[in-house]
């Protein structure tokens, strides 16, 4: 008898938080690169950046209870970054760089060796990758403080203590647009893991740039499974070309492009997801066995 009970009571539980654990929805939001040298007074300073710091703040607090982390990504590079066109020669607004297919960067004729002495020769490598890599003025280097290219969180923007800051670009020979991979898919961040580690299933991605990193990180977002959302009136581009052509590809992606105002019919269909629709795996198992079971005890 009391064996009985104790294994109804174990298979009630199990149900229950299986249930609970794999129906839940669980919402991150994800704030890219608002930093000094994007807002006015950057060196890569945004249009308009400034003016979505409250918009960001102002998703962070109204929806407070619905955020299972908040994550603020920080493009972070070394100096002499192979991102700056001051650690190139000529003065051209972008170049192409070959990386082995480890990811490190090969020399050539553009690559200045004293700038990159860990650069190798690629000759005869196979599967090489080439990237096109796009010029940028010096910009949020590591632990600048002040000034055009400081790397510090917009003064306005609001940072908590238990905010996931995931630090990006760091390696000097490659950029790194997206939060999750740098731009070689060589390496991969820790933000997959935290977003995992918290079971989140969706994902709201804030910040700048529009076209670039918040663009790639909403694209690796949606690949890796998330259901992403793009805020578009929480994102400024840095060129309207390239902003068009991202949108119409996050959209081709299945990326939904959205604006704050629709957020509250998001979240309340997230909610009602939670209690009906499709029934996950396990307790699609376990509801059909525990019947039987009990049955089994009564008789
Ligand atoms: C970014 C250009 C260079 C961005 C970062 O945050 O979108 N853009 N580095
Ligand atoms: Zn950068």
């Amino acid at each position: 008898m009391l064996t009985n009970a104790s294994l109804f009571l174990y298979i009630t539980v199990t149900l229950t938080f299986s249930g609970l654990s794999e129906c839940r929805n669980n919402a991150a939001l994800i704030i890219i690169d608002m930093q000094d040298c994007f807002i006015s007074g950057g060196s890569l300073a945004v249009t308009g950046s400034d003016d979505i710091i409250p918009i960001i703040n102002t998703i962070r607090d109204k929806y407070q209870d619905k955020w299972s982390m908040v994550v603020l990504s920080q493009d972070w590079h070394p100096t002499g970054h192979v991102s700056f066109a001051s650690s190139h020669p000529g003065g051209q607004s972008s170049m192409t760089l070959q990386y082995s297919p480890k990811g490190q960067l090969c020399t050539s004729e553009s690559i200045n060796v004293s700038k990159f002495p860990d650069a190798i020769s690629c000759q005869g490598i196979p599967d090489t990758k080439t990237l096109s890599q796009v010029l940028w003025p010096d910009h949020c280097v590591q632990n600048v403080t002040s000034g055009p290219s400081s790397a510090s969180f917009a003064p306005r923007l609001k940072v908590e203590g238990d905010d996931v800051i995931i630090q990006k670009g760091t390696d000097r020979e490659i950029d790194s647009y997206s939060a999750f991979f740098d731009n070689g898919g060589f390496g991969k961040t820790r933000l997959d893991d935290e977003l995992r580690a918290r079971g989140i299933t969706h994902v709201f991605v804030t910040g700048v740039a529009a076209d670039f990193c918040v663009y790639f990180t909403s694209l690796d977002a949606q690949e890796l499974g998330y259901e992403t959302y793009y805020v578009m009136d929480a994102t400024k581009p840095v060129s309207d070309g390239t902003y068009k052509t991202a949108t119409q590809n996050l959209a081709k992606k299945g990326v939904h492009l959205i604006t704050t105002d629709m957020m509250p019919e998001i979240f309340k269909e997230m909610t009602q997801d939670h209690s009906g629709g499709h029934r996950p795996l396990g307790l699609s198992i376990l509801l059909p066995l525990t019947i039987a079971l009990m049955i089994e005890i009564v008789l």
